[in-house]
């Protein structure tokens, strides 16, 4: 037996990589299947080598037992998730801040560390670039510039992504293939927009896959999107995943404030001072989302 983890699924095959980074193709055994246990891109399991691999292909063999997982992202599929590096950039398109808030809450959700890469860089002005900064500081995140047109940040963003599991998301053409392709020139992943990509008959959608970095980090590349919904979560763990709320919400006079119009209410007058204007319209914001969910 060996330990492997998966790095790409498809048709009920299982790529995956075991610990010298040797390459098995596996199926799983039936069991698990019967048991309705799906396995995911980033599993680790436990794997009964059939076929030894030589230079020509993968060695196959049999998935036998999935180990535990410390999370797992619904979109993209991926489990074992060691940090989510939101990628927006400066112009071309703008960003989206609500949307960066909502990424951060997702991924505050299953306990992902999340950081910020702001890609772009060489499209703005020093004046637009302060702005921008402004607002950034504002959220409880570490962040970086990045250009994967000049190279600037790209060396911060590598360090950034040694030895671990990191998944790139956010929307369509803010560059995170570029930036994948400037950390690591031989992924030679597809870059573009859409309608560039659609005109070279490419795919738009990307399965996804575990790439490994010659630093020993892997990354996941996920399609760009502009709509994401909380699904199952419930308007009252929303605070919990604004971190800056964290020391202020044993303050508010209610046990069970939920920081919108209550009295007494810690957060709220932390405005302006601790907590920016910005981030908490975002919290109202998807309170209010949350609350239309659970009326239905
Ligand atoms: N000026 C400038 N253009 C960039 C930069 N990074 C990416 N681009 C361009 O932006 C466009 C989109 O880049 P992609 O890397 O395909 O963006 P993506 O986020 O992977 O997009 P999706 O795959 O649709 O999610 C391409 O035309 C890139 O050449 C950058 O740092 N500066
Ligand atoms: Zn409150």
């Amino acid at each position: 037996m060996r330990q492997g983890k998966i790095f790409k699924a498809a048709g009920g095959f299982f790529s995956l990589r075991d610990e010298e980074g040797v390459k098995f193709t596996c199926r799983a055994r039936g069991i698990l299947k019967r048991n309705r246990h799906t396995l995911m891109v980033g599993d680790e399991v436990i794997f009964q080598p059939v076929v030894e691999p030589n230079c020509d292909s993968a060695g196959e063999g049999v998935i036998e037992k999935v180990l535990p997982r410390k999370n797992s992202l619904r979109r993209p599929a991926v489990v074992n998730v060691d940090q989510l590096a939101v990628v927006f950039s400066m112009k071309n398109p703008l960003c989206d801040w609500q949307l960066a808030s909502r990424l951060a809450v997702l991924a505050e959700r299953e306990g992902i560390p999340v950081f910020f890469c702001f890609n772009k860089a060489d499209l703005v002005t020093a004046d637009e670039l302060k702005e921008i900064d402004i607002l950034l500081v504002s959220f409880p995140y570490t962040y970086i510039h990045t250009s994967a047109l000049t190279g600037e940040g790209i060396a911060m963003l590598k360090n950034n992504l040694a030895c671990r599991c990191s998944v790139f998301a956010g929307p369509s053409g803010a560059g995170k293939s570029s930036l994948l392709n400037a950390v690591q020139p031989k992924l030679t992943l597809k870059t573009g927009t859409i309608s560039e990509k659609i005109g070279r008959g490419k795919h738009t959608t990307r399965s996804v896959e575990l790439l490994p970095l010659d630093n020993g980090g892997t990354v996941v590349d996920t399609p760009g999107f502009t709509r994401l919904n909380f699904a199952d979560m419930e308007a009252g763990e929303l605070a919990h995943y604004f971190p800056e709320f964290a020391d202020l919400r044993s303050r508010c006079i209610f046990r069970d404030c939920r920081h919108l119009d209550e009295p007494g209410c810690a957060v709220r007058e932390s405005i302006g001072k601790s907590i920016n204007p910005l981030r908490y319209e975002h919290y109202r914001f998807f309170m209010e989302e949350l609350n239309r969910q659970e009326v239905y």
